[in-house]
């Protein structure tokens, strides 16, 4: 299977994120794409490439041209102020707060644009971010250029990401500009599946309103798990959207025989929908070493996952996203994309 990387990634490090209370470094780390590379490479029948370039203007078709300014221009501005070290905000504006107006300082101005303070913005982080779009990105080309299935090794990840706000450690929302770009392409209809252990909040927002986009998302319920605001199942879409969007929240503890109930719900209505091709939200957090989650998938489970996906028969783009047990991530991710490339001929 074709594989794009770009190196870029690693200048997003050395930030710190408030869990629990505490400000402990970011569980989302370089390492993660150096296990994932190692296992992939020792799998040794994939292609790597680098990303293409792509004009900034693409990123407009899914996020707020004012959101990738602030983005874009967010470290420097926080430099101007003498600091250093990881941003985070310390202020949103919730309930009963405006949010008609971005303040023109920078910690009100990140309070605007972030929904959590547990996704740090460091030095390398815009180039990053960017790089790993334009992985998901070319990965949607090749595939609108015949290939059957492509991976992008995205790091940051991007599903909760949305038109306007970043956050859960994702700034630019790779998956929704990969459906974006398999759409461009011709495309009619483009199932967006997300697996990874969070609800892809940023890719629902986006296509809330959409009926050329399926979203469907597997994830612990947003009654105790992270992003705690979105993924209930009766959300469904709205206007041309709805009945568009499809949640399926489990209760933390939930075992293979659970989840892959639900993965059944999920490609009987990718099946009903008539796609023409699928992007996967691939978080490998539903693993039962995962620091921050709480399912209870083992490594013998994502073979299966990867047949499951792999079974649908579509054209397929795999983004990475969430994924915490960093010796273990390399080889639940290459025990994904092996299942793939046993079934790519059927
Ligand atoms: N530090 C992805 O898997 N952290 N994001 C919750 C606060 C947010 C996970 C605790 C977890 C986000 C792409
Ligand atoms: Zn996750």
């Amino acid at each position: 299977m074709d594989v794009v990387h770009s190196a870029l990634h690693a200048g997003h490090d050395g930030g710190v994120e408030l869990h629990r209370g505490q400000l402990v470094p970011c569980y989302e780390c370089p390492a993660r794409v150096d296990f994932i590379e190692q296992a992939l490479r020792a799998a040794g029948r994939h292609t790597w490439l680098p990303p293409r370039d792509f004009p900034l203007e693409r990123l407009l078709d899914i996020h707020d041209a004012d959101f990738i300014e602030f983005l874009r221009t967010a470290y420097p501005r926080w430099r101007a102020e003498g600091r250093d070290g990881s941003m985070l905000p310390s202020g949103f504006p919730a309930r009963g707060l405006r949010r008609d107006r971005v303040p023109s300082g920078i910690h009100g101005a990140m309070g605007y644009y972030a929904f959590d303070a547990g996704t740090p913005i460091v030095p390398g982080t815009w180039e990053a971010a960017l790089a790993s779009a334009h992985c998901a990105m070319t990965a949607a080309a090749l595939v609108t250029e015949g290939a059957r299935a492509a991976y992008a090794l995205c790091r940051p990840p991007g599903h909760h990401a949305a038109r306007g706000t970043y956050g859960g450690y994702c700034f630019l929302n790779n998956a929704a500009l990969a459906a974006q770009g398999l759409r461009d392409a011709g495309k009619a209809r483009v199932a967006l599946l997300d697996v990874d252990y969070h609800h892809g909040n940023g890719t629902q927002e986006i296509f809330w309103e959409r009926d050329d986009v399926l979203f469907i998302s597997i994830h612990g319920t947003p009654d105790t798990e992270y992003p705690y605001f979105l993924g209930y199942a009766d959300e469904r879409g709205a206007g041309r959207g709805e009945g568009y969007t499809l949640n399926l929240p489990l209760q933390r503890g939930t075992d293979w025989a659970r989840y892959s109930a639900a993965l059944a719900t999920a490609r009987e209505a990718i099946q009903a929908f008539g796609a023409d091709a699928l992007v996967v939200s691939l978080g490998v957090d539903t693993y039962q070493g995962d620091p921050i989650s709480a399912f209870k998938l083992s490594k013998e489970h994502f073979p299966l996952l990867g047949g499951q996906l792999a079974g649908l028969g579509l054209p397929k783009v795999l983004v990475q996203e969430g994924g915490y047990a960093v010796e273990d991530i390399g080889h639940n991710v290459a025990a994904v994309l092996g299942a793939f490339d046993s079934a790519v001929l059927r």
